[in-house]
């Protein structure tokens, strides 16, 4: 009966990052893109999985000035974003996925940029269903500029070959 969902649970946290939360929603693989000194805005992305429905509705963070959840969509030839006026919808028990090319949590104005090994504290804002509103901390670890990248951030990125400093 409820044998396979709770297999399915299972399997989802057993694959979780060591930042996996037990509030009403879970937040795995949350990572956010590293930046180069003088560039103000990047990418926050995680999977989210809702225990019932529920919606993103903000988000925000002392590292930026501002975070706003967008998503990036291929019109004609050209990769737009916009921020999502509604708010990211979550169904109960599904995963969301917020990835390069996707979903994302932006963040402009950074205070300072994103080294790899700097983490992050995001605070997400939910509200279910039934217009209850909660808050959930975050700790979002940043990984290399190159992260994600289309093809996997191996072929064509040579930027940065000298290391960092
Ligand atoms: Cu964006």
């Amino acid at each position: 009966m409820k044998h396979k969902l709770w297999m399915a649970a299972a399997l989802s946290l057993g694959m979780a990052s060591a930042f996996a939360q037990t509030g009403a929603v879970d937040v795995t693989d949350a990572w956010a893109r590293g930046t180069v000194p003088g560039q103000s805005a990047t990418g926050v992305f995680m999977t989210l999985q809702a225990h019932g429905p529920t919606t993103l509705v903000g988000v925000s963070t002392p590292a930026a000035a501002n975070a706003e959840v967008h998503e990036m969509k291929l019109e004609g030839t050209l990769m737009k974003m916009r921020a999502l006026p509604h708010g990211l919808p979550l169904p109960a028990n599904e995963p969301v996925q917020l990835k390069p090319g996707g979903y994302h949590i932006m963040l402009t104005d950074l205070r300072a940029p994103l080294k790899k090994g700097d983490s992050v504290a995001l605070t997400l804002r939910f509200e279910s269903a039934d217009h209850k509103k909660t808050e959930q901390q975050v700790q979002v670890p940043v990984r290399d500029l190159t992260a994600g990248a289309p093809g996997g951030g191996m072929a064509g990125m040579a930027h940065g070959t000298h290391g960092s400093k």
